[in-house]
């Protein structure tokens, strides 16, 4: 992968945490009742006020796009990363290689009407009009650190459904070992696909064990709205304990198969990046390490250390009990 010494949000010279970054937080601790709401004067309707307010740096809610949804278990208590860097800082090789290319390009893709192939192992193949798979009156919000293979994270929230329901509601064979995804490809609208960067479309894959985990997750939005299409509209994967590019955006096929599916940035250097692709502070990169990682949006100087499976051994360790994952990277 490329890296680039200049990345745009480094350069903003953003460094402190923004003040309703830091209420923000607030909010959202006191409607997870983890802590009580005495002292949080102005904030008893912690919920509403969480889900209506500004999201974090200098956006405005659009109320066309915003999303109902219900908070769940599932999260980090942590500063979020402020919107402007999740939405603007990206990877979404099909617009360019740049981290703002995204932002700046990603508009023209067309994301309605939108459907999904299925096919393979399963009893109910066919194509589904995104709202026939995704129930929207089931969203729930999660909040999950997006670890890059490039050694910077993210904590984002997503909003979503776990991939799980999905997966159910596709009844897959027994058979089926393995879910494959593909991403929408459109040539005049994607100005990056003329790089033969990878060999398009992007494609992924999980052991189906991986997709029914728990913290497997499809997003259709983050803080609080629609998914801006940088970030993988209007349907992209989130699975936390792995890098960033197993998180595949924008996907139009769902595959169910026997075999281990190949995957864009192995078929492109295997030697660098695995199937499983899991966060290990343990497995260099070959060309730099992945001890640390940079915390975007953190100021230029903020770093963390890296945890195993980006901080989410507990919930998904037994999947590689036995495995040597130095050698199943
Ligand atoms: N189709 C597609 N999906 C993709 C990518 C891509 O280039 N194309 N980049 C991946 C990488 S490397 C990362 S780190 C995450 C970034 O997600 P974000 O931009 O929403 O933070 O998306 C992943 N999904
Ligand atoms: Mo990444």
């Amino acid at each position: 992968m490329i890296r680039r010494p200049n990345e745009i949000w480094q350069a903003s010279g953003d460094e402190v945490t923004p003040k309703p970054l830091f209420m923000n937080r607030r909010k959202i601790i006191a409607s997870a009742g983890a802590i009580g709401l005495a002292g949080l004067a102005g904030c008893s309707d912690a919920s509403t006020a969480a889900q209506a307010q500004s999201p974090v740096g200098t956006h405005t809610p659009d109320p066309e796009r915003q999303l109902d949804y219900a908070r769940s278990d599932f999260r980090l208590d942590e500063a979020l990363t402020p919107y402007d860097a999740v939405t603007g800082y990206n990877n979404f090789y099909e617009f360019g290689l740049g981290k703002g290319d995204p932002a700046r390009y990603a508009d023209r893709m067309t994301t309605e009407p939108w459907s999904i192939e299925v096919d393979g192992l399963t009893d109910r193949p066919g194509t589904y009009a995104l709202a026939d798979l995704v129930d929207f009156d089931a969203l729930e919000e999660r909040i999950y650190r997006l670890r890059c293979v490039e050694a910077w994270s993210m904590v984002v929230p997503w909003i979503g459904v776990p991939l799980s329901a999905i997966i159910e509601q596709l009844r897959p064979s027994p058979a089926a070992r393995y879910v494959a995804f593909e991403t929408y490809l459109n040539r005049s609208e994607m100005r990056g696909v003329r790089f033969p960067v990878i060999d398009w479309p992007y494609r992924e894959g999980l052991r189906m064990d991986e997709a029914m985990n728990p913290l497997a997750f499809l997003a259709v939005g983050v803080y609080g709205e629609i998914l801006p299409n940088q970030n993988g509209a209007p349907i992209r994967l989130v699975v936390p304990w792995k890098y960033g590019y197993k998180s595949i955006k924008s996907i139009v096929k769902i595959s169910f198969v026997a075999d281990q599916p190949e995957t864009s940035w192995n078929l492109t250097a295997p030697n660098e990046y695995g199937f499983y692709s899991n966060v290990n502070p343990q497995r260099d990169h070959p060309r730099w390490s992945q001890r640390t990682e940079r915390v975007i949006g953190g100021g230029v100087f903020a770093r963390r250390d890296t945890e195993m499976f980006n901080g989410y051994a507990d919930q998904v360790a037994d999947m590689y009990a036995g495995m040597d994952l130095i050698e199943n990277h």
